[in-house]
């Protein structure tokens, strides 16, 4: 047993191993459940009381010796637990974090609050489900017009008297500013619209708009037209040209529509113009005595003008795109064309 020990000690702490598996394989051999020192204790078992005095604490020695030299082993060699598989290639590129880009109804509702920002107007914003009052009656529209039918308009309770709705025009922002914000007024008012219409290249049931209104004292037909001039050459270039055509509103008197000279072709006509040099981009007009008075603001001492355009078909201009059922789809081969990285 003595020589035994001895021997098994010297080959502990000569042992030496190049890997994990070498470890493993000296731990096994030494101290698994048939190892060589294992057998030992197997013999230190068995002996009478005398001889295990004489060999207890030896053979203890030997263990610890054997279990520190594998520890201490075990970190010095290199792990080499996944080896046999291939590496991991270091210089391969990481997964690109892709950037977003803004929508384009995004992009030219911008455009369009900053410059009317620049001309001092104030952004407000207004419910998207609204009632009656604030879409329709406030703003002149006769009981029987068509737009409060229930094949124009979604409603949420229709048969009430100023049943909820959602709103088909973003005026409804308007009438709430009139009714709570102190004379003059100048508020530009983006959003979201909803009509029930079959959803087509030039339509579709959800759209956006940005709607302005101006009211003061004095304010005439001739601001209307300077304020819609001063926009569009800010929003399509120095060089544009505005002209407006007579039109129809309830909420206006008069009213007019307004186009912009066609910067693609510059008048010689092309497909976006339909050959005319004109493109159309707005709605306006002076707003209606009755609206003022209905909102509680006296038409005999003050006036005021409103415009209205629609996001879609701005947006549809600038990129010449001719569908709009693009703006909807969210098809990243679309978006990706609007590469103006978001900011954070
Ligand atoms: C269009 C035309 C328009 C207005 C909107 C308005 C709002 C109030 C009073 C009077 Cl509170 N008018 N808004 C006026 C004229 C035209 O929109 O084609 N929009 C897409």
């Amino acid at each position: 047993m003595k020589e035994e020990i001895e021997k098994l000690l010297a080959e502990v702490a000569d042992l030496k191993c190049k890997t994990r598996k070498e470890v493993e394989e000296a731990r096994v051999r030494f101290l698994g459940k048939k190892g060589e020192i294992t057998k030992l204790f197997d013999d230190f078992r068995a002996m009478d009381k005398e001889s295990k005095k004489t060999f207890g604490r030896v053979l203890n020695e030997l263990k610890n010796a054997a279990m520190n030299k594998i520890e201490e082993l075990k970190d010095t060699v290199a792990d080499d637990t996944v080896s046999d598989g291939p590496k991991a290639d270091l210089s391969m590129p990481g997964d690109p974090f892709e950037l977003g880009s803004r929508h384009p109804v995004s992009i030219v509702r911008q455009e369009i609050v900053d410059i009317f920002r620049k001309f001092g107007y104030d952004v407000a914003e207004g419910p998207e489900i609204e009632d009656d009052y604030h879409v329709f009656e406030a703003l002149n529209f006769p009981q029987n017009h068509p737009a409060r039918d229930m094949q124009d308009t979604f409603f949420i309770s229709a048969g009430h008297p100023n049943p909820l709705l959602l709103r088909t025009h973003t005026s409804s922002v308007q009438v709430r500013a009139m009714e709570t914000m102190k004379l003059p007024i100048r508020v530009i008012c983006p959003g979201r619209v909803f009509r029930n219409e079959a959803i087509s290249a030039r339509a579709h049931c959800i759209f956006h708009q940005v709607e302005g209104l101006y009211i003061d004292e004095g304010v005439t037909f001739a601001d209307l037209k300077q304020a819609i001039l001063l926009f569009a050459r800010e929003m399509f270039g120095p060089e544009t040209e505005i002209r407006m055509r007579p039109s129809y509103f309830p909420f206006t008197e008069p009213s007019a529509e307004v186009d912009v000279s066609c910067n693609i072709c510059h008048g010689k006509g092309c497909n976006i113009c339909k050959g005319t040099g004109w493109l159309e981009i707005l709605g306006c007009g002076m707003v209606d005595p009755n609206v003022l008075e209905a909102s509680g603001i006296d038409s005999k001492k003050y006036t005021g003008f409103a415009f209205g355009m629609g996001l879609e078909r701005i947006a549809m201009l600038k990129w010449r795109v001719n569908d709009l059922r693009h703006y909807f789809e969210n098809d990243m081969r679309f978006l990706k064309e609007f590469n103006t990285a978001v900011e954070v």
